[in-house]
C-alpha cells in the first residue's frame, strides 16, 4: 500500500516536471533560444568546461554565440561567480536540499533573466545542474539537448551503473583526458558500455586543461543552435514574458 502510495507520487512529481518543462521550452522556442541541460556527477569538470567554452565564445570578435548561463548549486554561488567573469549574464539558482534542478526552479531562473536581459540578444542558456549522476537526469529544466560528463578518473563502469543518465545525453564529455597516462583506464571500454544504451549520442573525448576536444564540442554547440535557429517559427519577433512561473 504505503508503496503504491510513493509510485503515484513519483508518477505525479515528474508529470507535473515535464508538464513545466515543456513550458519552459515553448518560452525558449518562441525567443529562438537554443537550452543546453549539463549534468555529471560533483567534480566531473562542468564548470570548468564551460570556463572555456565561455572564453572561446567571448573571444570571438564578431561571437557567434551569444551565451547565458543557469548555474545550479544546491547552496553556494561560487561556480556562478567563477562564470560571471566572462561578462556573460549568469543566474544563481540554490536547490537547498533538492539533488537536481527541477521545469519550476528554472521557470524562476528564466524569469529573472529575462526580466535582467534582453531574450533577443540571447542564442543559447547552458544550463549546470547539480552534480549527481542520477536524478538530473529524470527532471527535464526544458531542453533541447542534454549534455553529461564523465571523467575518466570515475572508471569505465559507471555508464553501467547509472544507465539513465547516459540513456539520454544527447552528448557525452568524456573529460579531463590529459590524465589518461597517469590511470589505468580504457576510455574505449567507456564508450563501448555508453553505447550498450545509447547508439546515437555524440561522445567527444575532452580536456580543459589540454584543450583537446574543444573545437568537436564547440561545433557540437553551434551546430545545436544553427538547427533551432533554422526552426524558429517567424511570428517570434515578439517577446512574451508572460506565464513563466
Ligand atoms: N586535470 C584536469 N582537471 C580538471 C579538468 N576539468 C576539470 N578539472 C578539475 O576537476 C575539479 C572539478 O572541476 P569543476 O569544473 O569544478 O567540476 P564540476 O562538475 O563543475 O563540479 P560540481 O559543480 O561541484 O558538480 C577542479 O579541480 C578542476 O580543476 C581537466 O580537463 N583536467
Ligand atoms: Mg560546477
Amino acid at each position: 500500500m504505503h508503496q503504491t502510495f510513493d509510485a503515484a507520487l513519483g508518477i505525479n512529481l515528474l508529470h507535473a516536471n515535464q508538464e513545466g518543462a515543456d513550458h519552459n521550452r515553448a518560452h525558449f522556442d518562441e525567443w529562438g533560444i537554443t537550452c543546453i541541460n549539463i549534468m555529471s556527477s560533483p567534480g566531473a569538470g562542468k564548470t570548468v568546461v564551460l570556463e572555456r567554452t565561455l572564453a572561446a565564445i567571448t573571444q570571438d570578435l564578431s561571437p557567434s554565440l551569444k551565451a547565458a548561463v543557469i548555474e545550479g548549486d544546491m547552496t553556494t554561488e561560487l561556480d556562478a561567480d567563477r562564470l560571471r567573469q566572462y561578462g556573460v549574464p549568469v543566474i544563481a539558482i540554490n536547490t537547498g536540499r533538492s539533488c537536481h534542478l527541477d521545469s519550476k526552479m528554472v521557470a524562476g531562473g528564466l524569469h529573472r533573466l529575462v526580466h535582467e536581459f534582453n531574450p533577443s540578444e540571447i542564442d543559447l542558456v547552458l544550463v549546470e545542474n547539480v552534480g549527481n549522476l542520477v536524478c538530473p537526469a529524470e527532471f527535464e529544466v526544458g531542453e533541447h539537448a542534454k549534455v553529461a560528463l564523465l571523467s575518466i578518473t570515475e572508471g569505465e563502469d559507471k555508464p553501467l551503473k547509472y544507465p539513465v543518465m547516459f540513456q539520454e545525453a544527447d552528448c557525452l564529455l568524456i573529460t579531463k583526458m590529459d590524465l589518461a597516462p597517469y590511470l589505468e583506464i580504457d576510455v574505449d571500454r567507456i564508450i563501448a558500455n555508453v553505447r550498450q544504451m545509447n547508439p546515437h549520442a555524440t561522445i567527444i573525448p575532452l580536456s580543459a586543461k589540454s584543450g583537446e576536444g574543444f573545437e568537436t564540442w564547440l561545433s557540437w554547440l553551434k551546430a545545436q543552435v544553427n538547427l533551432r535557429k533554422s526552426q524558429k517559427p517567424s511570428t517570434s519577433a515578439q517577446t512574451s514574458h508572460e506565464g513563466l512561473i
